[in-house]
């Protein structure tokens, strides 16, 4: 059955895979599922053709037949059940995996998030000099702890899974920016997971489709 994903056209990321396509792309490319992909202007987030398949005018969204999804994490979540290539078979690892997944969305990432907002929407407020540094320290200490407990691992739990396909890319938002300059391993474990030939794919397409919707517009 044909797959199909919504992307930005014109990619705010301006193509350094960083919008949340690429963690479609890339669970994608791992379970081997070509697909095509749908690009979005601008203009047509929020008109109703795009809200029936996300509710709230986002990309990505993902269509396989007359099944529609959106929210990047549950398509991952259904593309490792569905294919084979992204969750382990013992059924006590994947369910590892699965809380792994969340704690990627849910534990992670908003830290690294709330210093993005901290530092593109309120950097202008009275407040955010006093603010800032202490939402900094809010993702320091949770990649102390994603730190400790990777030690010297490769992947978070065992055999490379989805969740660190939703992990990696949460903390490929502050590559190359403290904190995460400041924890080796989870600079390598970062390493790691661009150095996998799928991710590799991935991160080509989303490029060029923003090299294509530039070209165009
Ligand atoms: N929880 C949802 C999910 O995981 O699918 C969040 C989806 C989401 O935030 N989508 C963003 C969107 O559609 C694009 S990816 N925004 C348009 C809107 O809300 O109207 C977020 C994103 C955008 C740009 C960069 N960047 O430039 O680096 C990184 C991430």
């Amino acid at each position: 059955m044909a797959i199909t994903i919504t992307a930005f056209a014109n990619s705010l990321d301006q193509g350094r895979g960083l919008a949340r396509d690429m963690i479609v792309r890339w669970a994608l490319e791992e379970a081997g599922q070509p697909y095509r992909e749908r690009l979005i202007p601008w203009a047509d987030f929020k008109k109703p053709a795009h809200r029936q398949r996300n509710p709230f005018g986002q990309i990505p969204t993902y269509e396989e037949g007359d099944l529609i999804l959106f929210e990047s994490g549950a398509i991952v979540l259904h593309v490792a059940e569905r294919f084979k290539g992204l969750f382990p078979v013992d059924a006590n690892a994947r369910a590892r995996a699965i809380m792994w997944m969340f704690a990627a969305v849910s534990d992670v990432e908003p830290v690294i998030v709330q210093m993005e907002v901290s530092e593109y929407m309120e950097s202008d407020k009275s407040w955010n000099a006093e603010r800032a540094p202490l939402v900094a320290d809010r993702a320091r200490g949770r990649l102390a702890d994603l730190a400790a407990r990777l030690g010297g691992a490769a992947w978070l739990d065992g055999d490379f899974s989805a969740a660190d396909v939703l992990m990696v890319q949460a903390l490929r938002r502050l590559e190359g920016q403290a904190p995460l300059t400041e924890f080796p391993s989870l600079v390598a474990y970062v390493e790691r997971g661009k150095a996998r030939p799928a991710f590799k794919r991935a991160f080509a397409a989303q490029r060029a489709a923003y090299e294509a919707t530039k070209a165009a517009s």
